[in-house]
């Protein structure tokens, strides 16, 4: 077992998992993966049954292609036994903990991407040897590496955060120095977290996904439905250069990552996002859904290449005309059910990355962002609670009550949420969002966007 990947959900198991299996097979080596869930044993138990093996479903427009991945060797449930999980990170075996934890799993202040220590769980883990949160684990795992005289694991995040991997090499010398000053000068010189950009979209599973591989002669508890396309860019830096052979499986090993997280975190995830918003509210329950209605479809398209592209740097060999048009043909494929509601989740950690960098440089450049306005706007609407029909949404996202009643209050009691909204953008913002959210109570989501597109 040479990965140790905490937070196996279905988007790692559609992704890294199978990059990593393909390695072994291309390559050899022991890369097997030790999954931990860091909350609920719904996947453990789903997938202990049948050997931790799971069906990898590839669903493009003309059919699925289910495949089988047997990569993972066992799954740990955090809150069962959380000194198992350190043991089995500070195992010399182990070379890398990878991470998809999703963004509120940094514990961090997405604003400044500083560790929150106000965050229930940072205060735990900063009191406590058996800790909670990912940072925790991270922490603690490398100090028994440390006392044992082992070399520390790359440390591997694989989620939609900028400079994922600076922010978590933060995050985890934040609370290393408040813990030991000599772990986390140890940390700092001899760890890597190298950044990486991930991508492939991973509706989650739905039971009706279960039945109609099961009707197929298919039984899998826990199947993964994803797209075809994907890509993974990793900043080639690990502690003592290993890991599996990844470039020959397709994973680009770059120096640097960041141009690629620029365009694949604003291009994607902030239309994704905007989207989400907007087509939730306005009736749509799939993003495929959404780009059907030819109103979304115009505004997507704008918003790529009004608001958005002038405000990137093209990475090595990317075209960004392309990549926006082969993004519109992944939204609008049929059989992807990518609910609106999943991708609106955890809007105050997703925000600041997705929209408002574009929207600041936007600003700066003096560059009119009209769409982006009115997608903040939909966040705001949205996390109110009613869509556009009077029905009440059910609202997911780590500080909902905290937004909730702010947007009873209105808009500018949302943008003084330091959480979300630096202050000097805050105040930039919101002529133009207080105007846009006018609009969007007065019209409604769909003839606000028709409006505008
Ligand atoms: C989505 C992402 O749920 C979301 O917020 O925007 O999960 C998206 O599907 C992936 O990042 C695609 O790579």
């Amino acid at each position: 077992m040479g990965i140790v990947h905490l937070g196996l959900g279905a988007f790692f198991r559609a992704h890294g998992a199978v990059y990593v299996a393909e390695a072994m097979a291309a390559s050899g080596g022991d890369w097997g993966i030790l999954g931990v869930s860091l909350q609920s044993p719904t996947v453990r138990d789903a997938l202990a049954p049948q050997g931790f093996a799971y069906w990898a479903v590839e669903q493009g427009p003309g059919g699925e292609v289910p495949r089988r991945i047997d990569v993972v060797q066992n799954v740990l449930v955090a809150p069962e036994d959380p000194a198992a999980v350190l043991a089995a990170m500070a195992d010399a075996g182990v070379k890398i903990v990878s991470l998809t934890v999703t963004e509120k799993g940094y514990c961090h202040n997405p604003a400044d991407g500083r560790i929150n220590q106000q965050h229930p769980d940072i205060v735990h883990d900063m009191a406590n040897p058996l800790p909670r949160s990912a940072p925790g684990f991270l922490v603690r795992a490398l100090a028994l590496r440390r006392a044992a005289g082992l070399a520390p694991f790359t440390v591997m995040t694989c989620d939609n955060l900028p400079e994922n991997g600076h922010v978590l090499r933060g995050v985890v010398l934040d609370l290393a120095r408040a813990l030991d000053p000599g772990l986390a000068n140890w940390i700092a010189t001899e760890g890597r977290f190298p950044c990486t950009m991930v991508d492939r979209i991973v509706p989650a599973t739905k039971p009706e996904d279960i039945q109609r591989l099961a009707a197929q002669g298919i039984t899998d508890a826990a199947p993964v439905m994803h797209e075809p396309f994907r890509q993974w860019v990793v900043e080639d830096s690990f502690v003592g250069g290993l890991r599996p052979d990844l470039g020959a499986v397709g994973v680009q090993l770059v120096a640097d990552v960041t141009a690629y997280e620029h365009m694949k975190l604003r291009m994607l995830n902030g239309t994704h996002s905007a989207l989400a918003y907007l087509g939730y509210l306005a009736g749509h329950q799939t993003i495929s859904d959404t780009v059907a209605d030819p109103v979304f479809a115009r505004f997507v398209k704008g918003l790529w290449a009004d608001e958005i592209i002038p405000a990137l740097v093209p990475p090595p060999g990317e075209n960004l005309a392309a990549y926006a048009q082969a993004l519109f043909e992944r939204y609008a494929n049929p059989a992807i059910r990518h609910r609106t509601w999943q991708i609106a989740m955890d809007g105050s950690q997703k925000l600041p990355q997705r929209i408002l960098g574009t929207l600041a440089e936007n600003i700066a450049a003096g560059r009119p962002s009209p769409g982006l306005m009115l997608a903040v706007a939909g966040w705001m609407r949205y996390v109110g609670g009613v869509d556009d029909a009077g029905a009440a949404i059910e609202v997911k996202d780590p500080l909902a009550q905290m937004l909730k009643t702010a947007a009873d209050q209105g808009v500018a009691a949302l943008l003084s949420l330091r959480q979300v909204f630096p202050e000097t953008l805050a105040q930039a913002l919101e002529p133009g969002v207080t105007a846009a959210h006018a609009r969007l109570v007065a019209l409604g989501a769909r003839a606000a966007v028709e409006e505008l597109a």
